[in-house]
């Protein structure tokens, strides 16, 4: 039925051995990486492709350049298609994008004798004749882009390549998953290959997300390439040379998608178009999590316990593959209870994830495997037999996901999980990781699809978690009709925003790479995915306490915050890592910082509720909001939570004060302290352990409300809008179930609040935009003025409000208020259904 074929490296004999013994992995030490890039050879780039002649199609133009032809679709005046093929080779279907249609708008094509001119109402194109060549300008003729054509583009050695010019100050960013502790990724050399990067370090250039689409933004203007190839690739950001950058990949075809800014904020939306938006997320997937692989059943309800009685804020424990029985997916450990620990966890109102690997274990009792196998759902060698690999479960074959029956049966599989009160799915191992195959994979022959699908695993690989994800997906579709999903996957490539959620693989307890975590989460955002977090505290070996409470500052504003920690057979020190491990002193930090989180839920959700609309990222880089300001290209330790708020946490060790920027263009209030600075310059913040340093920008409301233990605890009845204004501050707020697609039938509320300073009176109003939520709860907002005088009056409309002798008075009933002056702060309690102006003198 199967056979094994290939020899084991010494490295394998070791992890094979290691986990027949102790059933524990590779040692810490092992960063798995590939088998060494592939060079390209310059020196066989001689003979240039040349346009022979260029036909105008109805959505682009196709040049024949005699053994090739290139095409230069035209997908909207901002977005254009360009790909060079052989003469007979077709392009693959691309499983990236999203949107395929896109109803070419007009454009204009103009034949001179040295280049072929191509407009839309916002690029203009240039094809060189001689060289094949383009050019992209936007409609005033300033350059954005262009081949560098002393190599330009085609294929070496059936690699297809493309090299680009640039210039000493533009800076580079996504690539998805990057690690290294710079934002600006000029300089670097990037690799796609998805791999099993188990403690990786700020060096690894390989790790388990491939993204190949990143941004250019030279003189304050962005644009965007995706590199739509899943072969393995290879990105050259002007590391060999200040002139030029390229791209080129083992195999495939060469295509890639240009998008014209000129923001970042506009490449990312029209990014986002293509390969798709994340949906909504499900509102108790923003809450805290907790995680290890290991816990027993009784450590899992114990510390599920433990967070209620200590009054931190939790939702949701996570099942690491100790569930399982023997590792076979799709089943229940037999000798110890998790069936009865998840009961628990439910019965506490808590949600649960499931982890699930790919690799199913070869034994003829187990349901999977028979299923499959009668089916032939298995990944192939190349002489027809499935192939199989150790994992955890021992041999193991693998589900072929490139098969849409495939996808469907996995998704139908996952009832075991669903009806045993599993609310979220996390996908691990999916590079694939095969600890006895070469470089921790499968070889690159195994074979995937049929017919014209066929495809090889070199080819195939950066697609696998992919499909799994989407396979993932269609599951809840099918058992949790109308339920928002979740799925957590450690493998990406460019458009599985659309099913899943991120977090950054195994990483370390150490400074470095709490560091590390900030610019690698910026750059995921930038390349569509704002679903994004790393393992609180480290994933291998155990944090201290100081790196904790650091840790947990950064973590509690993570779009994804689980605290996860690897097993106690791998770790020197077999401490837990759950928030009250380190002392009483952490533990309150870590109380604070989560509580904050559960304060910032409504705006965290609606900074994702922007995410599904237009591809922003929820944890920003500086230079997402301030392109404007050359200062913030490379500032990799501070970042934007949402539109409004920054922190600047303290990463490294012993630190207790640390160097601020705040961009300029705007006036920043210390979160903290009230303290308000003018942007524009760099400041010295004390940071002693319990402080992140947080500003808040002015000029905004950032809604907020009451803790809670977990995200469905309390309804929301109350909303504060935290405002700081010296002229003007809007915020549009978004309210609705939070848990299905009823909002895609119209079922949610949309108000915008706007506060507006002038001349000593300030005034607060709420448009109504949508009114469609009829189970909304919100019965007031409590209007926060941050640094505001003593108020003479507060009116809404013509009606007085009372002033409150105590803000626990002022929250008994709406239309009164309270001013504190000792903190400058005045709060007016405003009923929600107040149609007037509310004027303060
Ligand atoms: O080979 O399921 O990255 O989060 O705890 C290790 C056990 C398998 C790797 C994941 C990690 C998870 C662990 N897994």
């Amino acid at each position: 039925m199967f056979k094994k074929r290939f020899v084991r490296n010494t490295f394998s004999v070791m992890a094979a051995a290691t986990v027949a013994l102790t059933a524990v992995a590779p040692s810490a030490a092992a960063v798995t990486q590939p088998e060494p890039d592939t060079e390209l050879n310059k020196e066989n780039i001689k003979q240039p492709l040349s346009v022979k002649s260029a036909k105008k199609l109805k959505d682009g133009v196709r040049f024949d350049l005699g053994t090739h032809t290139a095409t230069i679709s035209i997908f909207a005046g901002d977005l254009a298609k360009v790909s060079l093929l052989q003469k007979g080779e077709k392009e693959r279907p691309s499983r990236a994008l999203a949107k395929k249609d896109w109803g070419t708008p007009s454009f204009k094509a103009i034949d001179t004798p040295l280049k072929y001119i191509i407009k839309t109402d916002e690029l203009i194109i240039e094809v060189k004749k001689d060289t094949f060549g383009v050019k992209f300008m936007d409609k005033a003729g300033n350059v954005i882009n262009e081949d560098y054509m002393k190599y330009g583009s085609g294929y070496e050695n059936d690699k297809p390549f493309v090299f680009k010019k640039t210039q000493k100050d533009e800076a580079f960013y996504g690539f998805g998953e990057q690690a290294g502790l710079n934002l600006n990724q000029r300089g670097h050399e990037i690799g796609m290959w998805n791999t099993d990067a188990y403690a990786y370090n700020k060096d690894t250039k390989y790790l388990y997300t491939s993204i190949p689409f990143f941004m250019g933004l030279k003189n304050d203007k962005a644009y965007g390439i995706l590199f739509d190839n899943t072969n393995r690739s290879y990105f050259n950001m002007a590391q060999e040379s200040d002139d030029y950058y390229y791209f080129y990949a083992n195999d495939g075809s060469l295509t890639y998608y240009f998008m014209n800014g000129p923001e970042i904020s506009d490449v990312l939306d029209r990014y986002t178009d293509l390969t798709g938006k994340a949906e909504k997320p499900a509102a108790w997937s923003l809450g805290f999590h907790q995680s290890k692989w290991g816990y027993t059943p009784e450590e899992i309800v114990n510390v599920a316990k433990t967070y209620k009685e200590k009054n931190i804020p939790l939702d949701t424990m996570h099942f690491d593959i100790d569930y399982m029985d023997g590792y076979r997916v799709f089943t229940w450990n037999k000798e110890q209870d998790y069936l009865g620990a998840l009961k628990q966890v439910k019965d506490m109102g808590l949600n649960a994830i499931a982890i699930n690997d790919p690799a199913v274990k070869v034994d003829e009792n187990n349901i999977t495997y028979k299923e499959g196998t009668e089916k032939d759902y298995w990944a192939k060698n190349p002489d027809g037999t499935n192939f199989v690999g150790e994992v955890w479960p021992g041999d193991s074959v693998f589900p072929d996901f490139s098969k849409p029956e495939v996808r469907d049966w996995w998704a139908k599989k996952h009832n075991t999980l669903f009806d045993a009160g599993i609310d979220g799915i996390w996908n691990d191992m999916n590079e694939p990781a095969v600890f006895d195959g070469p470089y921790h994979t499968m070889p690159l022959d195994v074979e995937f699809g049929e017919g014209a699908n066929k495809m090889k695993h070199t080819e195939y690989h950066n697609l696998y978690g992919h499909d799994e994800a989407e396979a993932t997906y269609n599951a809840f579709k099918l058992y949790k009709d109308n339920q928002r999903p979740f799925v957590l996957t450690r493998d990406m490539y460019a458009g599985t925003q659309r099913y899943a959620a991120l977090w950054t693989g195994d990483n370390v307890s150490n400074w470095e790479h709490l560091q590390m975590s900030i610019p690698m989460n910026a750059n995921v955002g930038l390349s569509g995915v704002a679903f994004v977090g790393n393992d609180i505290g480290g994933f291998a070996q155990r944090p201290t306490a100081e790196l904790f409470a650091r840790w947990i500052q950064v973590g509690a504003l993570l779009p994804f915050a689980r605290d996860h920690y690897d097993s106690d057979a791998k770790s020197e020190v077999k401490v837990g890592q759950e928030p009250w491990q380190y002392g009483q002193q952490v533990e309150d930090i870590s109380r604070k910082y989560i509580e904050l989180r559960y304060q910032l839920l409504p705006y965290l959700y609606n900074a994702f509720v922007k995410a599904s609309e237009n591809g922003a990222p929820v944890q920003q880089p500086l230079v997402y909001q301030f392109q404007d300001d050359e200062n913030t290209y490379d500032i990799s330790d501070q970042f934007m939570f949402g539109d409004n708020l920054m922190a600047a946490p303290v990463v490294e060790e012993g630190q207790t004060s640390r160097q601020v920027y705040l961009p300029k263009g705007e006036n920043w209030v210390d979160y903290w302290t009230g303290k308000e600075y003018k942007g524009g310059q760099t400041i010295t913040r004390q940071a002693d352990l319990e402080t992140m340093p947080l500003f808040v920008k002015k000029n905004t409301i950032t809604p907020m409300r009451e803790v809670q233990q977990q995200t469905d605890e309390k309804p929301l009845t109350n909303l504060v809008l935290d405002t700081y204004v010296d002229r003007e501050a809007t915020y549009t707020f978004t309210e609705d179930d939070g848990a299905t697609y009823d909002y895609k039938d119209g079922e949610f509320n949309e108000t915008i609040f706007t506060v507006k300073k002038k001349l000593g009176k300030i005034e607060f109003k709420q448009e109504k935009t949508v009114e469609g939520y009829e189970d909304s709860k919100l019965a007031s907002y409590t209007l926060k003025l941050n640094g505001a005088a003593a108020p003479r009056s507060v009116k809404g409309g013509s009606m007085k409000y009372a002033a409150a002798k105590s803000l626990a008075d002022m929250n008994e009933e709406a239309g009164t208020y309270f001013y504190d002056k000792n903190t400058k702060k005045l709060y007016v309690h405003i009923p929600v259904d107040e149609d007037q102006k509310v004027t303060i003198k």
